[in-house]
């Protein structure tokens, strides 16, 4: 746990006693704060294990509270403020979070020892990033140096252990993080790509690229690496640098060469290339990586491969350390291989965007698609359509996913295992089976995890994997 600092004999308010709240309370008290505590659901407040319970909403509540930290998953601003939020802003107590905290608490007076002092890495974007997280941290562990992951992708980042000489902290933040945080000041900020998610919660997409970019509007980070695949990204990049040869910025393509004097890390037909002051630097042949299929995965491996680079790790050693890369559990992940059918779960397609990535990795697929649907549902993904073998729906969208399907092969399956045993039965050789639902889990599951597991426990039953 990373002990709050700056925060000694002040009384602080926490609201949300989920991951994040528990973590924050804890590390507050362990900083000599006086912490009150909220959640709005009762079992959470029976969970608080001792912490003093406070209903921020009731009058006088909020009588010499400093500052509100307020979960991820509750609303601040749009669709509308939780009352509790609202009740700070009208009693003027600043609202901050556990990302804006850790910030300020990371550099500690030990580190005067430190031969090297400890750097943070940050990674927002809209699809990739737990994957590119990952997958540095994989990098950087292969290349011998200390690292530890937190933020969105599991580990609240104020229960991260205070770090060691020389090590990295790789964390995933989430736009419900960024928008909140009052200190957002990474030595490396990534931005992997930018599709509508969470628009209800930021006011549209506006809102929502507006606070990914605090990342680096805030923290002014000492490199950045973005993507340049959709405009928000180019123009994210156009603002960072102040010429076309600034290699402090670092531009990140799945989509097709990169030119100019600057420093470039793009896959162009399977291919990862790095550039940099108009020479190749770095090419590896990306197509036979098991843990990386698709061209999604591309751009994830190319987000990082410029933060390992940025950090001095020679090519060689990143090289190879992606080649054993096994993915993400619920993101590409392969589970079983019988008879030449294929059978892979990404539960975490859980939009219309992440779905379309998942669709154009594979051809000849056997889609498990549905649950609760977003906007849209599934009427952007008609371009990928031609790779569908046969669809597969489950869940409450699976009329509208069969309407907006057409003249593409599909069966109502109602749930998943109808779905898996369906698609087995029918898979040839080649075949891929693919969960990828383009729809959130909660009408069925508690999380796109549990959905994930289910699909893998279906899989094992019919394939008679172990
Ligand atoms: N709560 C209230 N009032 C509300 C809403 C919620 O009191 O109006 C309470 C709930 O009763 C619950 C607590 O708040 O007890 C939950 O808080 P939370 O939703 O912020 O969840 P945590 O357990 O703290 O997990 C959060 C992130 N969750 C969200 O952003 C929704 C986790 O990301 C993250 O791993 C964790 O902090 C540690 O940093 C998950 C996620 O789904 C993976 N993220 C979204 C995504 O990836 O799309 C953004």
């Amino acid at each position: 746990m990373i002990p709050v600092r700056g925060v000694e004999g002040r009384r602080i308010g926490v609201l949300g006693l989920g991951r994040t709240g528990l973590a924050t309370a804890h590390a507050l008290i362990a900083g000599g704060a006086e912490v009150l505590a909220w959640d709005d659901d009762a079992a959470a407040r029976d969970g608080a294990h001792g912490l003093e319970l406070r209903d921020f909403t009731r009058a006088g509540a909020l009588d010499g509270v400093a500052a509100l930290i307020v979960s991820p998953g509750i609303a601040h601003l749009y669709p509308a403020p939780n009352p509790h939020v609202a009740a700070a802003f009208a009693a003027g107590v600043p609202v901050d979070n556990d990302v804006g905290l850790f910030f300020r608490s990371f550099a500690a007076p030990g580190w005067e020892a430190f031969d090297q002092p400890p750097r943070i890495v940050a990674v927002t974007g809209s699809n990739g990033k737990s994957t590119v997280t990952a997958l540095i941290g994989h990098v950087l562990a292969a290349a011998g140096r200390r690292v530890q992951l937190g933020g969105n992708i599991g580990r609240a980042a104020l229960d991260l252990d205070p770090p060691e000489d020389g090590e990295i902290v790789v964390l995933e933040l989430s736009s419900y993080q960024t928008e909140l945080a009052r200190a957002l000041t990474p030595d490396i900020a990534v931005f992997t790509n930018l599709s509508d998610d969470h628009l209800d919660r930021h006011g549209g997409r506006g809102g929502y690229f507006a606070a990914k970019r605090r990342l680096f509007a805030e923290g002014g980070p000492d490199r950045a690496v973005i993507g340049v695949d959709e405009a928000e990204g180019r123009f994210l990049a156009n603002q960072m640098a102040e010429a076309a040869e600034d290699d402090r910025l670092i531009r990140v393509s799945a989509a097709g060469k990169l030119a100019g004097p600057g420093w470039h890390v793009f896959a162009r037909r399977g291919f990862l290339a790095e550039w940099r002051k108009g020479r190749q630097v770095a090419s590896v042949d990306l197509r036979e990586i098991r843990g990386l299929p698709g061209a999604h995965n591309h751009q994830n491996a190319c987000c990082a491969w410029a933060v390992a680079r940025a950090l001095g790790v020679a090519p060689r050693v990143v090289t190879a350390a992606l080649g054993d890369f096994e993915g993400l559990a619920h993101r590409s992940q392969l589970v079983a291989e019988a008879e030449g059918v294929r059978f892979v779960n990404d539960s975490k397609a859980t939009n219309a965007d992440a779905a379309a990535r998942a669709l154009e990795a594979f051809s000849r697929i056997r889609w498990i698609a549905g649950g609760r649907a977003k906007a849209g549902g599934i009427a952007a993904l008609a371009p990928q359509f031609a790779n569908v073998a046969k669809a597969y729906l489950i869940g409450e969208a699976a009329p509208d996913f069969a309407a907006q399907l057409g003249a593409t092969a599909h069966e109502i399956c109602a749930d998943m295992a109808t779905a898996v045993a369906r698609a087995a039965a029918e898979a040839e050789p080649g075949d891929v089976v693919l969960l990828a639902p383009a729809a959130a889990s909660f009408d069925q599951y508690p999380d796109f995890e549990a959905r994930g597991a289910d699909f893998i426990a279906q899989v094992r039953r019919v394939t008679g994997a172990r």
